[in-house]
């Protein structure tokens, strides 16, 4: 049997048909050099799913060895009425007909937190939509309340156009109000709104809210003050192969520059009820590739997640095997965003065995995380993994 040290991807590429430029990127990533935009988008274009895969896990083992993590939190979701109008969503209501829409008040969602009072979650991520009336003194009182009754749980909530938004009408800059986040006890942030950044699709797809250098200044701001956040990508709708690549770029530059990002996320876009709906949705082989070509073009960020109430659980399972080394949390039904956009996890409930199973029928090892990614519990070792 071939040992570890012995065995190369790139020589063991060689002579399977694959042309001389993947095999000058298979070489590279084997190295561990950074790839070009331009390598990138020969990916996009000439990567095979098979080429991917093996690239990408790849550079998981390398990092991961076979450990898949999976965290414990709950979210809570204070509003879906929203001043925005961005044509993929399904979920938001708009602030002037929002007859269907719902507010939660402050003790509703204190209430929530209370529920889960002696259970062992780490993790509350909070995000809605954006409205007028809860503003920054509301949120920043929610945030203080939830610390002083479990200063334990880590407070991961709003997205960069809630806070750009919240910093806009309290007038206050941006590290003028992340600081006043902090000083509340906000952690981190999650990685919503990202979208894409390319102006030419941003104006197509949600014009109204944040650009993308303001997403990025958010973040950047975020990541001085010592906070961690998350990077998406909504991807699967009228983006081009360069625009996924730019957007990917500008991430993996302030990565460089902060270091501030704990994973990055790909969400696939789901056209159920809403005003992009006439979009057919990607296939699963297009999903893994560009899973696969996430982890191999961002070198720098260590995690790459699946959010499986979103991709739906087989492919998720899938992606374990194109780079991905993280699968959120176990959460309970209360995030309504995907089921709304048509993913088929209409009640997005996962226990954690029902987790780890998955994880291990792979031939992965389960690894519960806090959200820093601080291990707290390895699991039994898979079957299949030798
Ligand atoms: O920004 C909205 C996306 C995001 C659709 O940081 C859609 O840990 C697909 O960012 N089809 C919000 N996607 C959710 C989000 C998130 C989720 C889980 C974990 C984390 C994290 C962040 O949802 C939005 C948008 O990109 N979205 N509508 C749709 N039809
Ligand atoms: Fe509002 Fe977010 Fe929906 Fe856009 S994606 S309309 S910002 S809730």
């Amino acid at each position: 049997m071939m040992s570890t040290e012995a065995f190369s991807l790139s020589v063991a590429l060689k002579g399977t048909g694959i042309s001389k430029e993947l095999l000058q990127i298979a070489e590279k990533v084997e190295h561990q050099q950074r790839i070009t935009e331009a390598e990138g988008m020969l990916l996009f274009e000439k990567g095979e799913l098979g080429f991917l895969g093996a690239l990408a896990s790849h550079i998981a083992g390398r990092l991961h060895h076979n450990k898949v993590y999976f965290n414990r939190n709950f979210h809570i979701e204070p509003t879906n009425v929203c001043v925005f109008t961005c044509n993929f969503c399904s979920y938001s209501r708009l602030y002037k007909n929002r007859d269907d829409g719902w507010e939660l008040s402050m003790e509703q969602m204190l209430d929530m937190v209370r529920k889960y009072d002696g259970q062992p979650v780490t993790e509350v991520h909070i995000v809605g939509g954006v409205h007028p009336k809860m503003n920054l003194e509301f949120f920043c009182e929610l945030v203080s309340k939830i610390k002083a009754h479990r200063p334990d749980l880590h407070i991961k909530g709003f997205t960069a156009v809630e806070l750009d938004y919240m910093f806009r009408k309290a007038k206050l800059s941006v590290e003028e109000g992340m600081m006043k986040f902090k000083e509340a006890g906000l952690q981190s942030l999650p990685g919503g709104g990202a979208e894409i950044f390319h102006p030419d699709v941003r104006m197509e797809i949600c014009a109204d809210k944040v650009d993308g250098d303001g997403w990025l200044l958010i973040h950047e701001t975020a990541h001085k003050l010592g906070m961690h956040t998350n990077a998406t990508i909504l991807y699967g709708h009228i983006e081009k192969y360069e625009h996924r690549i730019d957007h990917m770029s500008r991430l993996r530059n302030l990565q460089d520059k902060t270091g501030g990002f704990n994973c990055f996320i790909p969400l696939k876009f789901r056209n159920k009820d809403n005003d992009m709906s006439n979009i057919p949705e990607l296939s699963v082989v297009e999903d893994l590739r560009l899973y696969a070509i996430s982890r191999i073009f961002m070198d720098n960020f260590r995690n790459l997640k699946a959010y499986w109430p979103m991709l739906g659980r087989q492919s998720a399972q899938l992606t374990l095997s194109f780079g991905v080394n993280d699968l959120d949390g176990t959460i309970d039904d209360t995030t309504k965003i995907y089921s709304m956009a048509g993913s088929e996890e209409q009640s997005p409930a996962m226990s954690t065995e029902n987790l780890c199973d998955l994880i291990l029928a792979v031939g992965k090892i389960p690894v519960e995380r806090d959200t820093l990614y601080n291990e707290l519990k390895v699991y039994k070792e898979p079957e299949l993994a030798h």
